[in-house]
């Protein structure tokens, strides 16, 4: 089964949309295998943008991360990785379809609500960086027969 790094920034706390955002999720028929709400160090932000270093934005980008708690979360489920891509819209507010996360509740391409790996090779990389293999569980989830997967 697929997994994929999620993480409700700090604009989603802030705005206290972490509840409508994590029920989409679920009731979507994706399983939450790991949760926690944390702060988000400098050091950590600039190994997760790593990929990002050299672009114009990345000072934002890293501040506004460190800018007050985030909630981090392993997603799991079929095709997991793409499912919360589209479900979160694209980057651009003005491109994010209504519907999506991004194109319902967004407005600003830094402060966009949420982060999802966008591949499995990503995916990969970014989970041990926010978890520790022990905080992700396994367990049995009783609608699991009727999502298919
Ligand atoms: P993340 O990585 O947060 O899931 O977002 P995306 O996958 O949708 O977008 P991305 O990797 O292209 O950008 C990473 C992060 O940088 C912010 N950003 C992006 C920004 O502040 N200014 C910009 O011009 C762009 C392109 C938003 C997301």
């Amino acid at each position: 089964m697929e997994r994929t790094l999620v993480l409700l920034k700090p604009d989603a706390v802030q705005r206290r949309l972490l509840g409508r955002i994590i029920s989409r999720i679920e009731e979507k028929g994706l399983k939450i295998v790991a949760m926690k709400m944390m702060k988000v160090t400098r050091e950590l932000a600039e190994r997760h943008y790593a990929e990002h270093k050299e672009k114009p934005f990345f000072g934002e980008l890293v501040s506004f991360i460190t800018s007050g708690p985030i909630v981090a979360m392993v997603v799991e489920g079929p095709k997991a990785i793409e499912t919360v891509r589209k479900m979160m819209g694209k980057t651009d507010p003005l491109e994010a379809e209504p519907g999506t996360i991004r194109g319902d509740y967004g407005l600003s391409i830094t402060m966009n609500l949420i982060h999802g790996s966008d591949s499995e090779k990503t995916a990969a990389r970014e989970i041990p960086i926010f978890f520790a293999e022990d905080e992700i569980l396994s367990y049995d989830i009783a609608d699991s027969r009727w999502l298919g997967g």
